[in-house]
């Protein structure tokens, strides 16, 4: 049977500095892109590609992904940044923007992405990952087995809404506007919750 596949897709992978985003990719592409825990280990923009040739799961017939460097690792390395961060953001057709679920400030979250707004052209769907959701859920002493639908579990609604909320106040500039599905929580450490993050590019992916 032969699939419709949806046109071309550019996601960017943007965020702060350590909240995940190579880690997500890796995960998300099965790849093994570096990774550090103690100093911003994405020095430059690193890209990958899927053609649905290969990749008969994927919900677009080509999907190429940029995961990008740490917003605000230092004062002289946003400057430069920038220059990248504008460029792939004209292009881009999906924005996924990740955040640490266990943090709670989004200042330079939103510094950023204020002087990128002229570049939203293009952007047709902002995602907000709320990776590393195992620390919060830690925080609360649950056991996130326990969690089958973090809609349904208070101290989730309430940090997407949260985020929905802070994120709508500087986007309502632009066409995009933020729902609460699209603030996805997730771990890319213990795979919880992963699965609804592959859903967005693969079809039928059943996480192991
Ligand atoms: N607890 C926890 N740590 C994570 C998770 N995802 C990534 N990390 C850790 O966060 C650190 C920074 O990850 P990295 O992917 O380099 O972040 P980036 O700077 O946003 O690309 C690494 O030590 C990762 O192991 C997660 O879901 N939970
Ligand atoms: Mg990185």
């Amino acid at each position: 049977m032969q699939i419709k596949k949806l046109p071309p897709q550019t996601v960017v992978f943007m965020g702060k500095c350590g909240v995940g985003k190579t880690s997500t990719v890796n995960r998300l592409f099965d790849l093994d892109w570096y990774v550090s825990h103690f100093e911003a280990a994405t020095k430059a923009a690193q890209y990958g590609m899927y053609h649905s040739m290969g990749y008969p799961h994927l919900h677009f017939e080509f999907l190429e992904f940029i995961d990008l460097m740490g917003v605000g690792e230092s004062v002289e390395t946003n400057e430069a940044y920038y220059q990248v961060y504008r460029r792939w953001m004209s292009r881009a057709t999906t924005v996924f923007w990740i955040t640490a679920a266990d943090r709670r400030v989004y200042k330079q979250d939103e510094l950023c992405l204020e002087r990128l707004l002229d570049c939203f052209g293009n952007i047709q769907k902002f995602y907000i990952g709320l990776n590393k959701s195992d620390s919060l859920i830690a925080a609360h002493g649950i056991d996130p087995k326990e969690i089958s639908n973090p809609r349904e579990t208070p101290f989730f609604t309430e940090k997407i809404h949260e985020v929905q909320s802070y994120f709508n106040s500087f986007l309502s500039q632009t066409h995009i506007k933020i729902l609460p599905e699209d603030v996805i929580p997730y771990s890319t450490r213990s795979g919880w919750q992963f699965e609804s993050i592959q859903q967005l590019f693969f079809e039928g992916v059943s996480h192991a």
